[in-house]
């Protein structure tokens, strides 16, 4: 049986419209799942939306609205989106499911079945914006000389009864899961983590009693749980928790929680820390991606500069946004985007360069040889040096380098082979040939044909539906469609066949800048 690789992105506030950060994260997690699905892995593949907490609650009040119509009509524009960006989740999570009550009130249940909870007074500058107390060394001046988060957001002396987490009593171990290399990733990230636990951690306030939009506390009608430790439990939820067997049983500990930067605290110190305590498997590997700006700008209300990811779908393609938005940041790295940069990146590799190259190959072989997949006769010297060079790029560095989260260096690896393949189309010049030395125009067709097909199928986690309309277009059958199977003989079968392309259809439209954003 396949072997299991469960993968989860954060879940989104649904206290408004999803914005590109969201976007990004889904559409890189789903790159991962279906990267992982052409590797032969058993994918499980989560997402959701995380509905409770103050922020929920104030929004609602604001719109006069229940929290759970908001919940319920904001979560539908992030089911939406995922659909909208071919994002392919296996289940999508809400919070404010009746199971999910369920998982996390186990999860506390075992918290404190052994002895990590007890109930206290709480103090401190608490920040509703970021669902967080800070200390007071933590806090920054305002320009008004007002206190503020780390993160920029207001901050108000808050004193309400809690229940707190022992956390101090982790620190030992989580120094120790943090200094293992592969938990957390990128390196960076992994170094704030080990400084901030090992500076010393205090006990964590995880109930509220000043609101009741939560999950409420088993034994404690009157508290609500802190709103992160049930995020965090949506992670369990979807695979049937606190039923061991089955879906958890096949696909826990999770493989991979991809998160943003901002969030890496709440997942590998404090979730951590909960699991060890409820006696549960530590997921294996957190990656925090950096932040995507509009113009080198954070977006927000006030700036009027938030965008809808949907519209630059819809305008753009949503493999040119997907594609995009992979190769244009290193993962990892905050990234920037505009709509000239989407149309400039798209328009050069995929409309001009791979585009192009599939175009006219195919477009040849229709008018060239009656649509029949060209003979090969005999292979020159070039041709062994292409496929050489292709066969490396799409079979061996792109998949490591996905394998490795690094994107942008496996599409570069990508674009590398596709350059030499254009190159080689100049050189070799098939359509002279076709009058001089009709037997090696074919064989330099069938060269072509072999390493587009190696290339598309290479593109399929970015660009699903662009990569499928072209090798449809060449007859590749789905179980091609693998790095393994279509490093393997499988043209001359195909050629022999007797499969006929029809006109070919181009896959990657030339993008246009309109006006008023040039
Ligand atoms: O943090 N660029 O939800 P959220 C890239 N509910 N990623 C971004 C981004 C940007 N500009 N802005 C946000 C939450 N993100 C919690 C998570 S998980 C148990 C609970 C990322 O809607 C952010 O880092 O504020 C996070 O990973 C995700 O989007 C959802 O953010």
């Amino acid at each position: 049986m396949a072997e299991p690789f469960y993968i989860t992105t954060a879940i989104s506030y649904p206290n408004g419209k999803p914005h590109i950060g969201h976007a990004y994260e889904a559409i890189a997690a789903d790159v991962i799942a279906r990267f992982q699905r052409q590797m032969g892995r058993d994918v499980r593949f989560q997402t959701g939306t995380d509905e409770h907490g103050l922020k929920m609650a104030q929004k609602a009040r604001e719109l006069g609205l229940e929290p759970k119509q908001l919940a319920d009509q904001m979560s539908q524009h992030f089911i939406d989106m995922c659909d909208g960006l071919n994002v392919s989740y296996d289940v999508f999570q809400r919070t404010t499911e009746p199971r999910h009550h369920n998982a996390s009130q186990e999860l506390w249940r075992r918290m404190e079945a052994s002895g990590d909870l007890y109930l206290d007074r709480y103090e401190g500058w608490y920040s509703v914006r970021d669902e967080a107390y800070y200390d007071e060394s933590e806090l920054i001046a305002g320009e008004g000389g007002d206190k503020l988060s780390p993160q920029g957001t207001p901050v108000e002396w808050t004193v309400e009864e809690s229940w707190f987490f022992r956390l101090s009593a982790y620190q030992d171990k989580l120094v120790a899961l943090l200094e293992n290399e592969d938990f957390v990733r990128p390196e960076s990230r992994r170094n704030e983590m080990l400084a901030f636990v090992r500076s010393g951690l205090r006990d964590l306030s995880i109930s509220r009693t000043s609101f009741d939009w939560g999950v409420k506390v088993p034994g404690s009608d009157n508290h609500v749980m802190y709103v992160w430790v049930d995020a965090l439990t949506n992670y369990l939820t979807g695979l049937g928790f606190p039923d061991e067997s089955g879906d958890f049983a096949r696909y826990w500990p999770c493989n991979l929680h991809l998160i943003g930067k901002d969030i890496t605290r709440f997942h590998t110190v404090y979730w951590p820390a909960f699991l060890m305590s409820a006696g549960i498997a530590l997921p294996r590997h957190v990656f925090s991606h950096g932040f995507l700006l509009n113009r080198g700008q954070k977006e927000s209300k006030s700036l009027g500069n938030v965008t809808d990811p949907m519209g630059l779908a819809e305008r753009f393609g949503v493999d040119s946004l997907r594609y995009f938005l992979m190769r244009e940041v290193a993962f990892g790295q905050d990234g920037s985007y505009s709509v000239e940069a989407i149309v400039a990146r798209c328009n050069a590799e995929l409309a001009n360069s791979f585009g192009n190259l599939a175009q006219r190959t195919l477009s040849q072989i229709f008018k060239n040889c009656d649509g029949y997949l060209p003979e090969i006769t005999e292979h020159a010297a070039e041709d062994f040096a292409l496929f050489e060079l292709v066969d490396e790029a799409a079979t061996k560095h792109l998949p490591e380098s996905f394998a490795a989260l690094e994107f942008s260096v496996g599409l570069e690896h990508w674009m590398a082979a596709i350059f030499a393949c254009n190159q080689y189309v100049d050189a070799q010049a098939p359509w002279t040939l076709r009058k001089t030395d009709p037997a090696r125009m074919q064989t330099v067709l069938a060269t072509l044909f072999i390493s587009i097909a190696q290339l598309a199928v290479a593109a399929i986690p970015v660009m699903p539906d662009s990569a499928a309309k072209l090798l449809d277009q060449m007859g590749i059958a789905p179980e091609l469609r693998s790095y393994a199977a279509i490093q393997s003989h499988w043209y001359s079968p195909l050629a022999e066949s007797g499969f006929r392309l029809s006109q070919p259809v181009g896959v990657f439209p030339r993008l246009e800048a309109p006006v008023e954003d040039a």
